[in-house]
């Protein structure tokens, strides 16, 4: 018995030798998503469970050690010995890799990627994993560890109390993932995003470590989003929902319009996964919009015969989920990161219902469907303006535009026009701005200064921004229009640097920044154009030699090999530097420290731009403060050195 124990595992672990072998292949990383990654994929076995019309909740919480556990209250996972396959239902979902799917076109199943493979590839990756399931009046409980070994075989007791579902802990295994701490925030977004998709179905999450603990439960499904999800925005109409199948494709739909707000906010899902890169569905959703937008202006004559309202005008300001159920069989992801619904019927299916069940909504609800254009033609009027402005900076000559340019600020531009090396450096005040022009390499780096602090622009009016002088020179200076009518190819800078104190004020002033170019120049983050100066954080010095720390590892490090009769300053902004020591720390290719901005999840940058920075939101601000933030006392390494005194 021992024996065949010992050769059951072997085989086994051979079987998810692949998964530990190239981990990536099967959860996309080992860094912090793919760690999450291994949470979706035993959360979305028991959303299929809820879905196919068994167990009404979900629970997940993360413990202290950061394993998880996942239970459910559907049929219990498969456990029995399956004499064809010649080994135990928990073996065949927990450690073979085998696909397993019957292809049936009214059961839609939940897209994890994995196809039913989730369970092993987590346990392939888990320092171990505890399955009970709750079948027939009886616990079935199985332990697998270090990457699927089974500890001891499958042990029965019976239930005292009628139970059924599946109860699933594992510890993902240190050695494979980069960082296996479990983020609240993340794991909560998705069960919400799980929740909104799966009608009626309760998802309660708790983590141990702090006694957080939440519920997210949508009774009427996607509809009820909005309810929620108040953008701050003021809304135009009640959501507008709409469901229907075509070619076997389901289609569900809830949107929303607002008259102060330019962004387009399109949340597409294709069987229950988020497709932040769009596909074919949202194709199919655009050119319905437009289409019934269209016909009912020209129709109601709110539009001059000869004009048509683009795409763009009437998604300024929206807001949907748009999700949709593929059959299997046709179901298909592409782009860099499978996020991309590839199913090609999906476009013609969200089309037809969309176009179908919108143009009679607008014909049925005129005072809504009317407001709703007009926002649209608003949209229309300021794309045309901006395009006018540009035009006319195009045709400006050059001594005009020069006059435009110190007129708007006080940029010291640089010589060269290859921009594709040129940098931009926006530098928070005139005094740090006077040491960067000194220091700079006049040939490839511009600096504007910046003159207090800029406007906030999240949930402020275009017209207000376009009037507002400092992000107008920024707007100017870069070149490459704002809004729509920003094109990438028109900057004159490759780089976009941003440059403050290192304090409180200077990280305002980033944010007040950085939301500025992620509402009104995005494209230009997306290419990988923005950064933040990196000015460092402390100088020790001694004489004939002098070291700059970043962080305080860099400090501790730099003390080590000083050890004694130095002077350490600490730098709070970058008037405290000479023009030579800015250039050599921040400025110089060489030697500075730039982070680039980049936006990981649009949707979640989105949420948090409103949350953090949109002056309506000051409740909600105060809420995810006091459930995020410890205000406990950090001793610097400044106050340690004067108690040394
Ligand atoms: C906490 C995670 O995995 N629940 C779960 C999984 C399954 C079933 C029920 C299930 C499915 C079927 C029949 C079926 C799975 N079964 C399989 C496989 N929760 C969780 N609950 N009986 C039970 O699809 O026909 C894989 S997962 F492959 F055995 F069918």
């Amino acid at each position: 018995m021992a024996n065949n124990y010992t050769a059951d595992n072997l085989t086994m672990l051979k079987g998810l030798e692949p998964v530990r072998e190239r981990p990536g292949m099967y959860i996309g990383s080992t860094d912090i998503n793919g760690l999450h990654h291994l949470v979706w994929e035993i959360v979305d076995n028991a959303v299929d469970e809820a879905n196919a019309g068994f167990g009404k909740k979900i629970s997940v919480i993360i413990h202290a050690d950061n394993s998880i556990t996942v239970i459910d209250e559907g049929r219990g996972v498969p456990c029995d010995y399956n004499h064809k396959e010649k080994m135990s239902g928990f073996d065949m979902v927990y450690r073979t890799l085998h696909a397993g799917g019957k292809f049936d076109d009214t059961n839609y199943k939940t897209a994890g990627g994995l196809h039913g493979v989730g369970g092993a590839v987590v346990n392939a990756l888990s320092t171990f994993m505890e399955i009970h399931s709750y079948r027939d009046g009886k616990d079935n409980f199985i332990r697998y560890e270090n990457g699927g070994k089974k500890s001891y075989p499958i042990q029965v007791s019976e239930l005292t109390r009628s139970k059924r579902g599946t109860m699933v802990t594992f510890l993902p295994d240190p050695t494979i993932f980069e960082d296996t701490n479990f983020d609240y925030q993340k794991i909560a977004n998705s069960l919400d995003d799980r929740a909104c998709l799966a009608k009626g179905v309760t998802f309660y999450l708790k983590d141990e470590r702090t006694s957080r603990e939440q519920e997210f439960l949508y009774v009427n499904g996607i509809s009820e989003y909005f309810t929620t999800h108040a953008f701050g925005k003021t809304a135009i109409c009640s959501p507008i929902t709409i469901e229907g199948t075509s070619d076997t494709i389901r289609i569900e739909f809830v949107g929303q319009f607002y008259s102060d707000s330019y962004s387009e906010n399109i949340h597409s899902f294709a069987n229950g996964v988020r497709t932040p890169e769009g596909g074919h569905h949202v194709s199919g959703l655009k050119r319905a919009l437009t289409s019934c937008f269209n016909k009912y202006a020209q129709n109601h004559k709110l539009i001059k015969a000869n004009k048509t309202l683009e795409g763009s005008d009437i998604r300024e300001g929206f807001a949907c989920i748009l999700s949709v159920w593929v059959p299997e069989r046709i179901l298909q992801f592409e782009g860099q990161t499978k996020s991309q619904l590839g199913t090609k019927e999906a476009n013609q299916a969200v089309d037809n219902v969309i176009e179908n069940k919108l143009s009679y909504y607008l014909e049925e609800h005129a005072v809504e469907a009317n407001a709703i254009v007009e926002k649209c033609l608003k949209a229309q009027e300021a794309r045309e303006k901006a395009k006018e402005a540009k035009d006319s900076i195009r045709k400006m000559s050059k001594a005009e535009f020069k006059a435009a340019s110190n007129l708007s600020g006080k940029l010291a531009p640089c010589s060269s026009k290859k921009y594709s090396q040129n940098e931009l450096f926006i530098v928070e005040g005139d005094s740090a701005g006077g040491s960067a022009k000194k220091c700079r390499s006049r040939e490839f780096q511009a600096i504007l200064p910046l003159r207090g602090k800029p406007k906030n622009v999240v949930g402020e009016d275009r017209g207000d921004i376009y009037d507002n002088k400092e992000l107008n020179t920024i707007v100017f200076t870069i070149g490459a229009g704002v809004d729509e009518e920003f094109k990438l190819k028109d900057m004159h800078y490759s780089k976009i640097i941003i440059m403050t104190d290192a304090d409180d004020d200077g990280c305002h002033i980033q944010n007040l920044l950085i939301s500025f170019f992620f509402e009104h120049m995005r494209p230009l983050i997306e290419a990988g154009h923005l950064y933040i100066a990196c000015p460092p954080l402390y100088r020790l010095a001694k004489k004939g030699e002098e070291i700059y720390c970043w962080t305080d590892e860099d400090l501790d490090k730099a003390r080590e090999k000083m050890k004694t009769g130095y002077v350490l300053s600490r730098y709070k902004g970058l008037g405290e530097m000479n023009a030579d020591q800015l250039g050599e720390t921040t400025m110089n290719p060489k030697s500075r420290r730039l982070i680039q901005v980049t936006i990981d999840d649009v949707e979640e940058c989105q949420s948090k731009v409103n949350l953090f920075m949109d002056k309506r939101h000051a409740d909600k601000r105060r809420e995810w403060i006091d459930a995020n933030v410890d205000f406990g006392y950090h001793k610097d390494h400044f106050e340690e050195i004067k108690d040394h005194e």
